[in-house]
């Protein structure tokens, strides 16, 4: 028996072993460790990278009312920003929406994503929760049956293997429960949106009191408020542009000029703190239950930054899935849990489709065939049917409705 055969015979084992502690593992771990559920969560990041790692901001109110439901969302009610207004920008004019006197009244909550985390991680710990940081899940095992095994890897490179009895995989889309299923157990449904974001956090407060959505010829430009002292902004790049390829100052003089500084008001700038290019991408995996392996969160689909949904998604089925998980193991119900993937792929599609919806509104879709004559890809044609799709959510209230009840909800 070679060291590392004999390493992976130590015997760690956990009813449910979570894979990933973003908010989807999180969510997921405090539910079950609730219902009194034996799990443990894998991480392979060490803590300090997981409650530093800045990504979403906008949590809509049924994910905001999930975690109230489980006692989850304290931090967020006293640090986090109720927000319901966005406003649509182009060369020479603008419009705001009040989305919560809209479609089902609903709003958002502005909370930074690694605030939730660390809000979460919290809880589980002090509800006595088992988590591994620095532990790198390799592979899951045998999970066609009722005893899968996850091998995992420590910092020092040191193997182990963990026993279970169901595997979550929340560990993201390159993580190791989507690499471990077999080429043909699986459907991929993938699309490139061809539109790249330079994604920026400044630690400059908003410019504006909402979201600003910025359709212009050069690209489209966002602003998002973070905290009163940060901002998130994203700018249209071209495909292929290193993140620190333009300067702090040709980011500002771009961002003023899309989001139409001169005629609506200047940008508070201040030092952009972090950098990252987003290739705008979607996919779904189907189906999410592959015997006692369940996908959940960016692990289960991808969806563009566009809408702001993918930590939404992430919640939700993280909840789906701990009811499906007690159900089986507490009550021996098999039900909810072989409901799962529908029940998921329904609510995952539905915020798939608005994402795209959102990604036509407010980019050039580049021409089939690959015609390029507008400044940012596309054609003329694409352009004036961009501004009919804005003019009919300026002006339509049915529209509106329609908008307010996806932008909000799932
Ligand atoms: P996460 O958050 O990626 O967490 C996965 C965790 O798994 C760990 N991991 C592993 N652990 C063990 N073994 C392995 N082999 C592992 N491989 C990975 C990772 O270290 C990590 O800790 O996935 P999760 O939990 O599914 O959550 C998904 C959300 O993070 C994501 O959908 C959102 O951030 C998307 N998103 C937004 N969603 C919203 O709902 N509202 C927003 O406003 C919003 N803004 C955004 C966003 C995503 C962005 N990026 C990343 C493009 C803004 C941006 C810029």
């Amino acid at each position: 028996m070679t060291e590392s055969q004999k390493a992976r015979t130590v015997r760690d084992s956990a009813d449910v072993v979570i894979l990933g502690a973003g908010p989807a593992g999180l969510v997921l771990g405090n539910l079950l460790r609730a219902a009194g559920v034996d799990c443990v969560i894998l991480e392979r990041a060490a803590r300090e990278h997981v409650q530093t790692r800045a990504r979403a901001g906008y949590l809509a109110q049924h994910t905001v009312s999930i975690l109230e439901r489980h006692g989850l969302a304290e931090g967020l009610r006293r640090r986090g920003q109720e927000h319901a207004v966005c406003e649509f920008r182009t060369e020479d004019d603008r419009f705001r929406l009040d989305y919560s006197l809209l479609g089902k009244g609903e709003q958002h909550w502005v909370y930074p994503q690694q605030e939730l985390v660390t809000d979460l991680l919290n809880r589980y710990l002090t509800a006595g929760g088992r988590i591994c940081f620095q532990t790198g899940a390799e592979a899951v095992r045998d999970f066609g049956g009722t005893r899968p095994t996850v091998d995992v890897r420590d910092a020092d490179g040191r193997p182990g293997r963990w026993h279970a009895r169901y595997v979550a995989g929340c560990d993201g889309r390159h993580g190791a429960a989507r690499r471990s299923l077999p080429a043909g157990a699986v459907r991929r449904y993938h699309r490139d949106h061809a539109v790249t974001w330079l994604g920026l956090l400044a630690q400059a407060p908003p410019s504006l009191d909402a979201v600003g959505y910025a359709v212009h010829p050069r690209g489209f430009a966002g602003h998002m408020a973070r905290s009163p002292e940060v901002t998130r902004y994203y700018l249209q790049v071209p495909r292929g542009t290193a993140p620190g390829a333009w300067s702090g100052e040709r980011i500002w003089d771009e961002l003023a000029l899309r989001l139409g500084a001169a005629a609506h008001g200047p940008l508070r700038s201040g030092p952009i703190v972090q950098r990252a290019v987003v290739d705008l991408e979607s996919d779904v995996l189907e189906p999410l239950r592959h015997g006692s392996l369940f996908l959940v969160g960016d692990a289960a689909g991808l969806i563009s930054p566009s809408a702001a949904k993918g930590a939404n998604l992430a919640v939700l089925e993280a909840e789906i899935l701990a009811d499906g998980l007690t159900a089986a193991l507490r009550h021996s119900d098999p039900g909810p849990l072989d409901r799962y993937s529908a029940q998921c792929l329904a609510y995952i599609w539905r915020a798939q489709e608005f994402s795209h919806w959102m990604i036509r509104l407010l980019h050039a879709e580049p021409e089939a065939g690959g015609a390029q004559d507008g400044a940012d890809g596309g054609s003329p044609f694409q352009d004036r049917l961009r501004h009919s799709r804005l003019q009919a959510l300026r002006s339509s209230r049915t529209q509106q409705d329609w908008f307010a009840e996806n932008y909000v909800g799932l």
